[in-house]
C-alpha cells in the first residue's frame, strides 16, 4: 500500500493576548476582556482597536480588528487591558519551545501559531502501533505541556495537508483538537463557510456570495474558468477547497524561530554522540538562517531522556547571529546545564529564536560592522560551506564530531 507520508499539525493559541492578560491577573478569568486601546509603550490610546477579545467578550460580538468604542457598545462591561508585549513574546517563545520538543520541524507563522511538520516521522515514534494514533497522543502531550508549563490553552489540527490542519485547529476552539483523516480533507472542508478558509477576504467572500457560493464545497464546484478571473491566489483557494495542499500557506508574518529536533535510533548516554547530534542540529538551523538572511537573538536546547522527561533552557546571545559556531558554543553550554552527563537521552532539540531580518534578503546583514572582523570572516567561511553543501550534498563538508552519527 502506498500512502502519503505528509503529516502536519497546526497549533494556534486561544485568544492569545487576552489569555496572557488573564494569566497575569487571574481575577479576570471568566470575564469579558478586550485587549487593545494601548500602544506598544503601554500608553492609552483613545481611538484604539481591539487586538483580541476573550471568549466571554466574543459572545457579545466583540472581535479582533473592531474599533474599541464599537466593542464597548456591544459589551459595556468589558474590561479593557493590554500592553504586556514582552509577556506575549515570552509566552510565544515558550510555546514554540514546547512544539520543538515534539516536532522535528516547526514553522512559526505568527506570534501564536505554527505548523508542526511530522512528515516521514516513522522512526521518531517506532514504538507506537499506529502512526496517526501516535500523533494524536503527541498532540495531546503538546497541549498538555502548554497547559501545565505556561498555563494557557492551545488548539491543534492534525492532517495530511497544511490547509486541513490549519482549518482543523480553528474547528473546535478553544482548547480543541481535530483530526482530519487522509482522504477526507475535501469532505471536511465542504460544509464550512467560505471565511473559514484563511485567505478569503471580505471582497472575495461578497463576490462569491453574489454568485450564490456560500460554502467551501460550493466553491470547490465552481468551474475553474470563473475562478481564473480572480487570479492565481483564487486558484490556490479553489484548489484548497478541493482538498489539495498548496504552499500559499506561508508565513503571515516573518518567521520567528527556526528549530530542529531529532531522536536517536537508540537512547544514548554517550556525550560525543549527543554533542555530535547538537552540532548537526545547529548546522541545520544555522544553514537555514543564513539562507534566509535571519539572525537570532536567543537560542534554546531541549533534551528528552529515556523516560520521556523533557526539559529545555534558553539564553540570549550577546549579538544576534546566524553563525553555526556561535550558536553551537552557547548550545553546548546549555546542554551541559540541562544534562547530568549520565542519563541516556532519547532526543535533542535546538532552536534559534527572536529572529531579526536583515534589510536585504541575501543574508548580507547590515549589522556586520557591529560584529567585527572575526565574525565577518567566519560568516564568509560558513557561507562557502553552505555553497559546497548545496553543490555536492550535505556530506561533502562535515565537522569531525558528526562522524559519530554518520558511522
Ligand atoms: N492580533 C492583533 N490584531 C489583530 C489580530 C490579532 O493584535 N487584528 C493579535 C492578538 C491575538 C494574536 O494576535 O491574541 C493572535 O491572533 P489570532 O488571530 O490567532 O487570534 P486569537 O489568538 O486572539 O484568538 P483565537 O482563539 O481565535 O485564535
Ligand atoms: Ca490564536
Amino acid at each position: 500500500m502506498t500512502t502519503s507520508r505528509a503529516s502536519w499539525m497546526h497549533l494556534d493559541m486561544d485568544c492569545f493576548f487576552a489569555a496572557v492578560e488573564i494569566k497575569l491577573n487571574p481575577a479576570l478569568l471568566g470575564k469579558p476582556v478586550l485587549v487593545g486601546g494601548v500602544n506598544p509603550q503601554g500608553r492609552n490610546v483613545s481611538r484604539g482597536v481591539v487586538a483580541t477579545a476573550s471568549y466571554e467578550a466574543r459572545a457579545f460580538g466583540c472581535k479582533s480588528g473592531m474599533p474599541l468604542y464599537q466593542a464597548l457598545r456591544l459589551c459595556p462591561d468589558a474590561i479593557v487591558i493590554g500592553g504586556h508585549f514582552k509577556e506575549y513574546i515570552d509566552c510565544s517563545d515558550q510555546v514554540m519551545q514546547i512544539c520543538a520538543r515534539w516536532a522535528p520541524r516547526v514553522e512559526q507563522i505568527g506570534i501564536d501559531e505554527a505548523f508542526l511538520n511530522f512528515s516521514n516521522t516513522e522512526v521518531l515514534y517506532p514504538d507506537l502501533p499506529d502512526r496517526q494514533l501516535g500523533l494524536k497522543i503527541v498532540a495531546a502531550k503538546i497541549r498538555d505541556d502548554i497547559k501545565k508549563e505556561i498555563g494557557l490553552t492551545a488548539s491543534i489540527g492534525l492532517a495530511s495537508t497544511k490547509v486541513a490542519a490549519k482549518v482543523g485547529s480553528d474547528f473546535n476552539k478553544p482548547d480543541g483538537f481535530k483530526y482530519i483523516k487522509e482522504g477526507t480533507e475535501k469532505a471536511f472542508l465542504s460544509p464550512l463557510p467560505l471565511r473559514d478558509l484563511p485567505g478569503i477576504g471580505h471582497k472575495m467572500e461578497n463576490y462569491f456570495h453574489r454568485l450564490g457560493v456560500k460554502t467551501l464545497g460550493e466553491l470547490a464546484a465552481v468551474p475553474i474558468e470563473k475562478i481564473e478571473a480572480w487570479g492565481k491566489f483564487a486558484i490556490n483557494l479553489w484548489e484548497a477547497a478541493n482538498g489539495a495542499d498548496n504552499i500559499w500557506f506561508t508565513a503571515r508574518t516573518q518567521v520567528k524561530s527556526i528549530s530542529r529536533s531529532e531522536t536517536f535510533y537508540k537512547d544514548t548516554p554517550d556525550e560525543n554522540a549527543i554533542l555530535a547530534m547538537l552540532r548537526k542540529l545547529t548546522e541545520k538551523v544555522g544553514t537555514e538562517a543564513r539562507e534566509q538572511g535571519y539572525n537570532g537573538r536567543c537560542v534554546y536546547v531541549s533534551i528528552r531522556d529515556k523516560d520521556f522527561r523533557t526539559v529545555s533552557r534558553q539564553r540570549g546571545l550577546t549579538v544576534p547571529t546566524n553563525l553555526t559556531k556561535e550558536i553551537y558554543d552557547l548550545a553546548e553550554i546549555l546542554l551541559h546545564e540541562l544534562w547530568d552527563g549520565q542519563i541516556p537521552l532519547r532526543l535533542v532539540g535546538f532552536g534559534l529564536t527572536q529572529l531579526t531580518m536583515p534589510d536585504n534578503k541575501q543574508g548580507e546583514t547590515t549589522q556586520l560592522s557591529l560584529f567585527g572582523k572575526e565574525h565577518d570572516k567566519r560568516l564568509e567561511l560558513e557561507k562557502r560551506i553552505d555553497q559546497l553543501r548545496l553543490k555536492y550534498g550535505n556530506h561533502s563538508v562535515i565537522p569531525l564530531s558528526l562522524l559519530y552519527l554518520e558511522s
